[in-house]
């Protein structure tokens, strides 16, 4: 089989490319879906033309997407998760032991193809009876399920297309109604260095909503920049203040298995570097 380029732009004349071989290829009514086998990443998931997932560094994102908000609750009962196809989040989500997860995923067919090419990404989550698997507008389940949730994850592509409703002040708005009180969001939020506007929007109007925001960083080889972002909004406790001693017990009653997140790592996430985007002022006139 031929072996091909794929990647992305990441700025102008910086272009993040990989070699490998195409496995499968459609467009479905919402985006171009790419399935590539990679010699070092292995199976990689790539919706139009950015890649999602491999199988070789697929958990850092969803171990840090997921692990830092759920371990800050002492029970995440009702999760429900925007996006995530190809049921990375679902898996991790599972392993809290809640009763409903909700996976509400816009494409079906992302679905599909990551059970067929990237079964390792959900490992059984997506036939798991808790999983509760809807393919519909996130940002409409969201409105339409107040006081529903534990938990609101969101598990979406670049913020461009059907996905970037999903950084408005209004979706921020249904997720929070979407909560029970004591609920927490969190959120992908993109390149701290090469989306930093994209990362400043979200985090901005987030902050419209919730009383406490807070970014964090972290590692994902195949992103473009490898540095990325993830946000984490309540109205109560700041998740990053759930002590050590707290996660490393949830993290063995739940029996976590981890390849990045730790009890050690959880604060420190969430302590970024100067350089990183300094969200846009609520007010005029206010801030920076
Ligand atoms: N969702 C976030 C991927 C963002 C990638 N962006 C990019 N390469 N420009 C990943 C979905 C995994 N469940």
């Amino acid at each position: 089989m031929t072996v091909r380029s794929f990647g992305e732009t990441v700025a102008p004349g910086f272009n993040f490319v990989f070699e490998g071989r195409l496995l499968h290829s459609e467009q479905s009514p919402f985006q171009h879906i790419e399935v590539y086998e990679h010699e070092y990443f292995g199976r990689v998931l790539v919706l139009d033309h950015t890649i999602q997932t491999t199988l070789t560094d697929e958990f850092a994102y969803h171990e840090l997407l997921v692990h830092p908000a759920l371990c800050s609750l002492p029970e995440p009962r009702d999760v429900l998760i925007i996006g995530g196809g190809d049921g990375g989040t679902l898996r991790r989500v599972l392993e809290h032991g809640p009763v409903r997860a909700v996976q509400c995923e816009i494409d079906e067919a992302v679905t599909r193809v990551s059970r067929e090419h990237l079964p390792e990404v959900s490992a059984g989550a997506l036939d798991d009876p808790r999983a509760e698997l809807v393919f519909d507008d996130g940002a409409a389940y969201a409105a339409a399920h107040p006081a529903e949730f534990d938990a609101v994850i969101v598990d979406s592509t670049d913020p461009v297309g059907a996905a970037a409703v999903l950084v408005s002040e209004s979706f921020y708005r249904d997720c929070l109604k979407a909560l029970k009180p004591g609920g927490v969001l969190v959120a992908q939020t993109g390149s701290p260095l090469y989306q930093a506007n994209e990362f400043r929007v979200a985090v901005s109007n987030m902050s419209r909503v919730f009383d406490v925001v807070e970014p964090y960083f972290g590692i994902v080889p195949t992103y473009p920049g490898a540095y990325w972002s993830w946000t984490a909004a309540t109205q109560g406790p700041p998740v990053s203040r759930a002590p050590m001693a707290v996660v490393r017990g949830r993290m063995s009653s739940r029996n976590l298995s981890c390849g990045y997140y730790t009890p050690e790592l959880h604060r420190s996430l969430f302590a970024v570097p100067g350089f990183a985007p300094r969200p846009l002022p609520q007010k005029p006139g206010a801030g920076a």
